[in-house]
């Protein structure tokens, strides 16, 4: 396997690339002793942040601001000889897993500067724009922000309409056009902010050009946005009215801008993945504390099977998450550059888990939980956003069902040419037979996992087997169609996210038994064994709902319900 193979763009081809997630990454141990003592320090200083208080406000105070500029968190991941810690990914995603265990607002905040906000700057700035913006960016002097949303272009990032026109003099572009919903919009000195080149042209896909543009240069904001959760961070909307960009701005190469945007978000989705354990971690304490402390029926409510079953289910997703997170930044630390896949599924299977633990931990609760006067609403509004923002996760159902059929399909395109020139094509076509032969001898098994998982394994490799015979019965079914065939995207999506949650948690699993024994690691293997089992009865429901399903039959009740403008019927 090379730098640029994905574990899950393999997979989707039939093909399990053991060697890329075995053995599971580890940190050199003077990372690890860095990172332990910068941990201990956050966990203090959040310890002092007072999140009721900045959801009151709608702000985060200039204390709290200062506290995070001192320990460095504006500069994680911004390379020490431009003033930053100089965090790898793994790293990054630990410390930002530690901040956002207690304070959302402060973590988004943090998120949309480095996660998105400079990460452009990082990935494609020349080494001027480099020395120009970091430095002050790492010392949270100044803010990044990103701006690439537009009214009408949310999920279809390509249909912005903000454009950059050449200037009269050439030396630089304006700017015309505005952006909403941007994070830290009435905060941020430098934007990351997207714009097309090219004249808007119906039915073509505009050229789009990423620009760093600073306040300065005459950007404007609107008021902060009124939200449900996240409420001291900044949202607004911004304004270019001939805002006036150097030449020397542009980000990356002119035309380029939207692989600048795509490579920026599939790097900072791994944000809310780190951000959603924190949270889920701090739920379960929460969760733990107060079944312990609760009582009904003369018992401790924590006695009762229906709160176990929660905890217990709580506890082994959020493990499943913190597995697959760090797999990830694992593989972006050992140079693995194609992660577009792995991070999509690690943003949705983070903000869904978190979503269900907050609501439980909300349950558990019970009637407190639903008061203002307690953490917990407090938190379920919080953690609401991230099932919406860096993608929904719609949308990112369809990015990772059609971009990992994009493989197979092209094999299949290659295979249809091959046939009608079966001479020339004879290659191409034994390569495939044997593909198909081995996928489907099922001869592809996962086999570097501890022999203690080789059941759970065993289950992997099945239902991988089952993913490569689903893309190619979707491909061949629906042809160039299957972009509109969202049904059968989502649970090939689902089903590709369950096996990269399994693959994450065996993998890590492994490793832990390797290094503490078996009797040692036995609460992970338990975890391990319990996710894998409720994985596979969800894939096993996927697998056979790929040919009986009643897709039609839904379709037409939204249909219908869309005709009548809602539900028309009364009981009385
Ligand atoms: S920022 C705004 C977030 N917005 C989005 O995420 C937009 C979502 N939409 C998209 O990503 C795209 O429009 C999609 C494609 C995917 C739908 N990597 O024809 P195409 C390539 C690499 O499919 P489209 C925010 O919310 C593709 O291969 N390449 O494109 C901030 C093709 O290449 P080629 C990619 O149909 C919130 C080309 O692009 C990718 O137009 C603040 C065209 O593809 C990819 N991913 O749309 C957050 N996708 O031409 C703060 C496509 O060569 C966070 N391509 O074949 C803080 C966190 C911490 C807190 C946590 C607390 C718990």
């Amino acid at each position: 396997m090379t730098r640029d193979s994905s574990f899950m763009k393999s997979l989707f081809h039939g093909v399990i690339a053991d060697d890329l997630i075995f053995p599971y990454p580890s940190i050199p141990p003077e990372e690890r002793e860095n990172l332990t003592l910068m941990i201990d320090s956050v966990r203090k200083f959040m310890d002092t942040v007072d999140s009721k208080k900045i959801d009151r406000e709608h702000r985060i105070s200039d204390e709290v601001m200062s506290g995070a500029r001192d320990l460095g968190l504006f500069g994680l991941n911004i390379p020490t000889e431009y003033g930053g810690l100089g965090l790898s990914q793994t790293s990054y995603a630990r410390v930002m897993q530690e901040v956002a265990a207690k304070d959302n607002s402060l973590a988004v905040t943090l998120g949309a500067h480095q996660s998105i906000g400079l990460k452009g700057i990082l990935m494609f700035g020349t080494e001027a724009q480099k020395k120009k913006y970091l430095p002050r960016l790492a010392a949270g002097e100044q803010l990044a922000a990103f701006a690439l949303t537009e009214p009408g272009a949310g999920s279809d990032a390509a249909g912005i309409t903000t454009r950059a026109e050449l200037s009269a003099d050439g030396e630089g572009y304006v700017l015309n056009g505005s952006k909403i919903w941007i994070t830290n919009g009435g905060i941020a000195d430098v934007f990351t902010v997207f714009a097309r080149t090219s004249p808007q042209e119906e039915g073509s896909k505009p050229r789009i050009t990423a620009f760093i543009v600073e306040r300065g240069h005459g950007l404007k904001h609107g008021p902060n946005e009124e939200k449900l959760g996240i409420r001291g961070s900044s949202t607004t909307e911004i304004f270019f009215e001939d805002v006036k960009v150097p030449a020397g701005n542009v980000l990356g190469e002119v035309g380029r801008g939207f692989r600048v945007a795509m490579e920026v978000l599939n790097n900072g989705r791994l944000g809310i993945a780190a951000g959603a354990t924190g949270a889920c971690k701090s739920l379960l304490r929460m969760a733990v504390e107060r079944c312990l402390e609760r009582k009904a029926f003369g018992r401790n409510i924590a006695d009762f099977g229906m709160i176990k079953d929660k905890i217990a289910r709580m506890t082994i997703e959020t493990y499943a998450l913190e597995s697959m997170t760090y797999l990830t930044t694992g593989l972006m630390d050992a140079g693995v550059t194609d992660y577009s896949l792995e991070s999509a599924i690690c943003k949705i299977f983070g903000s869904e888990t978190l979503w269900r633990v907050v609501n439980e931990t909300l349950q558990i609760a019970a009637g407190i939980g639903y008061m203002t006067e307690y953490p917990y609403e407090r938190l379920l509004r919080d953690s609401r956003i991230n099932l919406i923002f860096e993608g929904t996760n719609e949308i990112l159902r369809a990015f990772v069902a059609l971009s990992g059929m994009q493989g197979p399909g092209k094999n299949l395109t290659e295979i249809a040419r091959a046939m009608r020139e079966p001479i020339k094509g004879f290659g191409v076509l034994s390569d495939y037979t044997i593909q198909r032969v081995r996928t489907a001898l099922g001869r592809e098994r996962m086999t570097r996992m501890h022999p203690v998982l080789m059941k759970e394994a065993v289950a992997f490799s099945d239902f991988a087997g089952e993913l490569g015979k689903a893309s190619d019965k979707i491909l061949r079914r629906h042809g160039k169609d299957v972009a509109e065939m969202q049904l059968a995207q989502k649970r090939l999506a689902e089903l590709a996210i369950e096996l990269y949650a399994t693959a994450a948690t065996i993998s890590r699993t492994s490793a832990a038994i390797e290094q503490h024994g078996e009797v040692g690691a036995a609460r992970q293997v338990d975890l391990c064994t319990a996710f894998v089992a409720q994985s596979a009865s969800r894939m096993n429901r996927l697998v056979r709902q790929m040919d009986d399903n009643d897709d039609d039959l839904r379709k037409r009740i939204a249909g219908k319900t869309y005709e009548d403008l809602g539900y028309p019927f009364d009981v009385l």
